[in-house]
């Protein structure tokens, strides 16, 4: 039986990572880029999240597959010829992409994340259940650039994004994520989930739960910095603020500050004021149309999407 190979591309540099939040910290409006949320209990937090009735996109994009996953494969394979080269974006567990194995049947499956070390164990497993299919663990952080060795894609790929991701991204960089997501498909296709503009009220409450979970992964992204800073931030001092900004049309999530507040880390400070704000995430949401547009501008020629019956979350096919 074959098995995984593994590469990181990049280096997990903590000091740059460091000086990034650092940076963020002192702008004047303070912000903390949301992939500072994923350390072992922020990742745990997050899944947490996508069990809450209150987050409605985990399981609607579920749904999607579950009852469109054969014609999805179908166009797919159309797009690519069989036996694709599938590239899964922000792996994770692997899960996601593993339910399509069985429709899209890969030669081989390139498992992407921001640390190689977080595809080890799910590689591994997924290689029993797969044995024939060929799997790569590839560390890298795609949200600046992404790029995969030549070899990894010697034909037309699928790239697999799932979850809405993409939603953490500003406009730009969206378009420019999309772009890299076509010239690494290599004239094969994208296949990438979307989370939809809906009422505010259903939105606002899948970004602050009544359990408190998506607060709690919100201030966890605190005690991550005081360990990567070295800084003294104090969980109780902040309060987690999520709401809809429709002139962006998305979810914001901030932290802020409970009364007025000095935060240290080695040499450097910054003070709040009473209300003052971290700007911690942005989620953004799209209509069909607007997506559409966008992987339109991306150089995209052929589209289609699926979406759940209450129109929710959509997941599209691109190629062209
Ligand atoms: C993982 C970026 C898709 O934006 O819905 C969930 C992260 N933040 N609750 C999202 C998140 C707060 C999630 N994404």
């Amino acid at each position: 039986m074959q098995s995984p190979t593994f590469i990181q591309l990049h280096r997990i540099d903590d000091r740059a990572l460091a000086s990034e939040a650092a940076a963020g910290l002192l702008s004047a409006q303070a912000q903390v880029s949301p992939k500072f949320f994923y350390d072992p209990l922020g990742s745990r937090l997050f899944d947490a999240i996508t069990e809450l009735q209150a987050y409605y996109p985990t399981r609607t994009e579920a749904a999607i597959f579950a009852a469109h996953g054969a014609a999805m494969a179908d166009a797919v394979l159309d797009a690519t010829g069989d036996e694709p080269v599938m590239i899964d974006l922000g792996a994770g567990n692997c899960a996601k992409a593993a339910r399509l194995f069985g429709w899209l049947a890969p030669r081989r499956y390139v498992a992407v994340d921001i640390s190689v070390d977080f595809l080890r164990d799910s590689l591994q497993r997924l290689q029993r259940e797969h044995p024939a299919i060929q799997m790569v663990g590839v560390g890298l952080d795609f949200s600046a650039h992404l790029q995969l060795p030549e070899r990894l894609v010697d034909g037309r790929g699928l790239v697999f994004y799932p979850g809405s991701s993409i939603g953490n991204f500003g406009a730009g960089e969206a378009l420019r994520l999309l772009r890299d997501a076509r010239a690494t498909a290599a004239g094969g296709a994208l296949l990438i989930g979307v989370d939809l503009v809906k009422p505010l009220a259903m939105l606002e409450a899948a970004y602050d739960d009544e359990l408190g979970v998506t607060a709690a992964f919100n201030l966890n992204l605190l005690n991550h910095l005081n360990r990567l800073l070295g800084a003294d931030f104090r969980v109780r001092d902040w309060q987690h603020v999520a709401h809809f900004d429709a002139a962006h049309s998305r979810i914001q999530m901030h932290l802020q500050a409970r009364q007025a507040i000095a935060v240290r880390w080695n040499g450097a400070q910054r003070k709040f004021a009473a209300g003052e704000r971290i700007h911690t995430e942005n989620s953004a949401k799209w209509t069909v149309a607007d997506f559409e547009a966008l992987l339109r501008k991306a150089g995209f020629g052929a589209m289609r999407h699926w979406t759940d019956d209450q129109g929710w979350f959509a997941v599209f096919l691109a190629a062209g």
